[in-house]
């Protein structure tokens, strides 16, 4: 090799060198303080999915084994990969054309039949996982960092009776409530949904088909429907506004 470029591969080598240890530090720092995704999509934050509920309660402080007395489904989910959370906005698949039913099996709705197993497997989970209250009648925000766009949000609320601390939930268990039309690219997807005559506990499955691609989220929210004292009869603006188990332990840090 000649002087001049065996210099100057001595010179990135060592640049390289010792720029990497400064990456990596700034990335374990980023990690661990302010959390953000390792790449941009999106998900249902309001009401929160359960990987995003688990990230907004615990993440500035989700080494706290009070965790697993508080809100014993975000502590599994944390111990079986801290990556859910951080990447809260990566569960989706691709290349699914649509079928979705056909994709994912029975039990594996939550984790959108598994993908990029085993990070969000436990979404799948049955268990005690913290409900929102909400209103018979409230909004439903989906953030996008991507910009990606909506072909539709196809929105499902699972039937009377199902029980999401016994039960992984299957298409079976679960009735369309709505499907939107298209949004052009945007920071948030929001829409109103109503489960009138609808009470109590259930998931709220919501299947964001992005636009870029063929990218589909699939998007488990638990919800406790006219939940809260004040909310059976309040009116859709005071959604999101009253005590929840979240706001009791304080811990929202987003
Ligand atoms: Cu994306």
């Amino acid at each position: 090799m000649p002087i001049r470029a065996h210099k100057r591969s001595l010179t990135l080598a060592v640049t390289a060198a010792l720029v990497a240890p400064l990456a990596m530090v700034a990335a374990v720092a980023a990690d661990t303080v302010t959390a953000p995704p390792a790449a941009a999509h999106g998900s249902v934050t309001d009401p929160p999915t359960r990987n995003y509920g688990c990230l907004e309660r615990w993440g500035s402080d989700h080494l706290n084994p009070e965790m697993a007395d508080l809100d014993p489904m975000c502590w599994g989910a944390w111990q079986h990969d801290p990556n859910a959370m951080w990447n809260w906005n990566g569960l989706y698949r691709e290349n699914v054309g649509g079928n979705h039913e056909a994709v994912i099996p029975n039990g594996q709705l939550c984790s959108g039949g598994r993908t990029q197993s085993p990070r969000y497997d436990y979404m799948d989970t049955p268990g005690a996982w913290i409900a929102k209250d909400v209103p018979q009648q409230f909004h439903l925000t989906l953030t996008d960092q991507a910009q990606h766009g909506a072909d539709y949000l196809r929105i499902y609320v699972s039937e009377p009776g199902f029980d999401p601390t016994t039960e992984a939930l299957g298409w079976d268990d679960v009735d369309l409530v709505k499907e939107t039309g298209s949004y052009p690219a945007q920071g948030t997807y929001e829409t109103d949904v109503n489960l009138s005559g609808r009470s109590g506990r259930a998931v709220l499955y919501t299947i964001w088909q992005a636009s870029h691609l063929d990218q589909p989220y699939y998007l488990c929210s638990d919800i406790n429907i006219g939940g809260g004292a004040a909310a059976a009869d309040a009116p859709v603006e005071t959604a999101g506004t009253t005590a929840s188990p979240a706001g009791r332990l304080g811990r929202l840090a987003f």
